[in-house]
Parts: structure tokens; C-alpha cells; sequence
């Protein structure tokens, strides 16, 4: 059997979130353990459809995903969730809804020139238009993690590495 955990990503779009947390569910996979990743190709679709990106629907499209990555612990899963989460009251508020270390805040930290750069999905270009308002990093804070159980500089290392460096820290805890 293995600890149930949320690891919660947090950091800009394009920071490596949601493929960081991928990558570290197949290799918790392969150990055997049960796991799910939410992000925002899961949940802004359907449990959070009626959200956009305003500070106050964040906030709330948070708190409903921290309340699910609570029921996912409950039931013995590994949570790993993929979402800006920008501000850091939210972020506490879903650390304090689970027992004390059962939450795990990974701070994917990458520079916002580098995220820009990438901009894999185009969606800075249309910020800097001003096409998309409440931009996170452009039109909308990030607030970075004061005391992140793990920064991972995404920025700068590979995938890979990122990966192990996560999964270190799950051995150190004895998640796995
Ligand atoms: C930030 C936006 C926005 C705005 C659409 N600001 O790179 P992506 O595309 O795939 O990830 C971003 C995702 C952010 O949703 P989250 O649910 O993670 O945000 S939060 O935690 O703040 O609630 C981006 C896309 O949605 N996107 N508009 N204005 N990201």
C-alpha cells in the first residue's frame, strides 16, 4: 500500500504543471500505486464549467477542486492537481482542508519571459493584445508559494529531472 497525498502544482500557464504532474503519475503508476490527475482538461470543461477567470471565479474553481482532491485522498488515491491556483489564501485554505502533510505544494517556478516564449497555446500573444483579460503574469497576479514543500525551477531542468526530484521528496516523506 502506499500514503494517500495531494500534490498540488501551482505556477504560471505554461510553467509545466499539468505535464510535470503526468509524467510524475506514470512513474507512481508503475510503483503501484492508485493516482489521478486534475487539471484544467478535466475539470474547467465539466465540475467548473461555469467559471471563467476573474479573481473571484478562481477562487472559486479552486475551492472546489481543493474540496475534490479531498474526497480522492479520503479514498485512497494519490491527488495531483494541475492549476495556477494563484493566490496564496486559496492555496492555504485547500492545504488546511486535509491533515497536516498530506498536502503537498509543489511550486513549478519558471520565469514568465521563458513561459511567454514557449506560449505553446498562443493565449500570452492574445494577453498582450489584450484579446484575453485577467491574464495570469500579464493582466492578473501570481502570488509566488512562501513555503512550498518542493520548488521545482521547470525553467531550467528537464522534465526528467523535475520528475525526480518529486519523486525524491515522495520517498523522503514515505509516500512511496
Ligand atoms: C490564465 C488562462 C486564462 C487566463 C485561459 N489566465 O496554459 P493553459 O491555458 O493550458 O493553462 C491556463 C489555464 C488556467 O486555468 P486554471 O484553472 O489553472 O487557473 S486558476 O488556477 O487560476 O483558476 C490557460 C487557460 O486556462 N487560460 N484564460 N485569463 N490562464
Amino acid at each position: 500500500g502506499h500514503k494517500s497525498v495531494i500534490l498540488w502544482f501551482t505556477g504560471l500557464s505554461g510553467a509545466g504543471k499539468s505535464t510535470l504532474a503526468h509524467a510524475v503519475e506514470e512513474r507512481l503508476y508503475q510503483l503501484g500505486c492508485r493516482t489521478f490527475v486534475l487539471d484544467g482538461d478535466n475539470v474547467r470543461h465539466g465540475l467548473c464549467g461555469d467559471l471563467g477567470f476573474t479573481d473571484q471565479d478562481r477562487q472559486e474553481n479552486i475551492r472546489r477542486i481543493a474540496e475534490l482532491a479531498k474526497l480522492m485522498l479520503e479514498a485512497g488515491t494519490i491527488a495531483l492537481t494541475a492549476f495556477i491556483s494563484p493566490f496564496r489564501a486559496e492555496r492555504n485554505l485547500a492545504r488546511k482542508l486535509v491533515p497536516h502533510g498530506d498536502f503537498i505544494e509543489i511550486y513549478c517556478s519558471c520565469d514568465l519571459s521563458i513561459c511567454e516564449e514557449r506560449d505553446v497555446k498562443g493565449l500570452y500573444k492574445k494577453a498582450r493584445q489584450g484579446e484575453i483579460k485577467h491574464f495570469t503574469g500579464i493582466s492578473s497576479p501570481y502570488e509566488v508559494p512562501e513555503k512550498p514543500e518542493l520548488k521545482v525551477d521547470t525553467g531550467k531542468y528537464s522534465l526528467e529531472e523535475c520528475v525526480e526530484q518529486v519523486l525524491a521528496l515522495l520517498r523522503e516523506r514515505g509516500v512511496v
